[in-house]
């Protein structure tokens, strides 16, 4: 809720010295919870049962429910999205160098890493901020052995032209799915692209388990696999038959995701109603445009992209403090861009030289809150100070 400041000038805002137009803090990626009550009931059933942990029914609940819910054969529930993107990446036999773009959150990259292989960062398309199939085409070498596309901000990546390129190289082609739950391309939802697809249901995101995540399949021995390697190998009691991890989703946390599940759409709705809001308060002030989705399909707006161009009057990096002076923490996802960070640039110091989009976009992008914790009032307030911040 806003401080009720009035933000009439330079002077009323909080860089300048002005009280804060929020006195709590405003977060990207507050936590949406659906049904405490729910959550309660299923836990506490939990507890009565003693069945923490190991594939127990909430899980298999969970997992059925998701499946189901995206029309794909198979939903393997994780402990996180980042273990289920090693996970996949593994089953799929991946090795030597994979393609990826450096314009996401860090796990996509080390997911790759951590297991040995070298991810090979192709460039983004500056408009939609997705891989660019033709930058992907120039970053194959005999050691490509893959391909994960990464559906950033729940938008879809090119999933045909990337198959396609998968298809004509024999590569494995999955995707990082981990914004893009409840979202759809042509008609069908994400989950049913690539080999396999990876869900992240972490704290943050608009579903949430906790912490959480799922690999989703069409491909059944994959899915089999999958299961193993979650489960350290075993195939029964007594029986390892492969080398494994531990990637268990806990019971608890597929509490959560039950409780959340029946309430997404509301979420989506609030989310909805937050990003037209921001269209509305930020339209017309120079240099600064929302990214837009595509409303022929499902989409969860979860992110609320603000681009800032090079001809608005303040930086980018000017607006992020001045809104975190007011109290609202937006984010600069996913700046700098894996290839700026380590250990990937001290270790592949001339992949800049290919990034030049995904380093325009990364310096542009401002990331706003969004979700059940933010209101259309507060949204207003933001307008506001954008609007003065940016009237020089
Ligand atoms: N691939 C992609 C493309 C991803 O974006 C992610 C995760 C993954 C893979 C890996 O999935 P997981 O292994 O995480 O399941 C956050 C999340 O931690 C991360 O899950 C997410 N992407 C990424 C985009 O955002 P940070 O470092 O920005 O999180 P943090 O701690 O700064 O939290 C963000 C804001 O949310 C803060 O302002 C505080 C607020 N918050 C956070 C938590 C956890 C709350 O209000 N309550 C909370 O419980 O990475």
């Amino acid at each position: 809720m806003g401080s009720g400041k009035t933000i009439a000038s330079h002077a009323d805002l909080a860089i300048n010295g002005a009280p804060p137009a929020f006195a709590e803090p405003l977060h990207v990626g507050r936590p949406n919870i659906g049904d405490p009550e729910l959550f309660l009931r299923l836990t506490r059933e939990m507890l009565d049962r003693r069945w923490l942990t190991n594939n127990g029914p909430l899980v298999l609940e969970l997992e059925q429910r998701v499946a189901s819910y995206l029309g794909v054969r198979h939903c393997v529930a994780m402990c996180n999205g980042t273990i289920a993107l090693e996970i996949a990446i593994r089953a799929l036999g991946m090795g030597g160098e994979v393609i990826v773009p450096s314009y996401t959150f860090i796990a996509t990259a080390h997911a790759l890493h951590w297991q040995g292989i070298v991810p090979v960062f192709a460039d983004v398309d500056p408009d939609s901020h997705n891989l660019d199939p033709d930058a992907v085409r120039r970053m194959i070498t005999p050691r490509t052995t893959g391909i994960v596309g990464v559906h950033l901000w729940g938008r879809a990546a090119p999933t045909k032209e990337l198959q396609a390129i998968a298809d004509e190289h024999g590569l494995q082609l999955m995707f990082d799915a981990a914004h893009a739950f409840g979202c759809s391309q042509h008609g069908q939802m994400i989950g049913n692209f690539g080999r396999a697809e990876v869900l992240s249901f972490h704290a943050t995101k608009f579903f949430n388990t906790f912490e959480g995540g799922a690999v989703v399949t069409n491909d059944d021995a994959l899915a089999d696999t999958m299961r193993l390697m979650r489960n350290f190998g075993f195939a029964g009691i007594d029986r390892v038959v492969a080398p494994g991890t531990n990637g268990k989703m806990p019971e608890v946390c597929a509490a959560m995701g039950l409780a959340n599940l029946d309430c997404i759409d509301s979420v989506v709705e609030v989310n909805y109603r937050n990003y037209r809001a921001y269209q509305e308060a930020l339209a017309g002030i120079a240099g600064l445009s929302i990214l837009d989705f595509d409303e022929t399909g499902k989409n969860n707006f979860q992110y609320v992209v603000l681009q800032v161009s090079e001809d608005c009057p303040v930086s980018r990096d000017h607006l992020i403090d001045a809104l975190r002076a007011e109290n609202v923490l937006a984010r600069k996802y996913f700046w700098p861009g894996c290839h700026r960070m380590q250990p990937y640039r001290d270790l592949y110091p001339a992949a800049a030289s290919s990034l030049e989009s995904t380093e325009a976009v990364a310096d542009r992008v401002i990331v706003l809150p969004t979700g059940t914790a933010v209101d259309v009032a507060d949204i207003k307030v933001i307008g506001e100070i954008a609007s003065k911040l940016t009237n020089c």
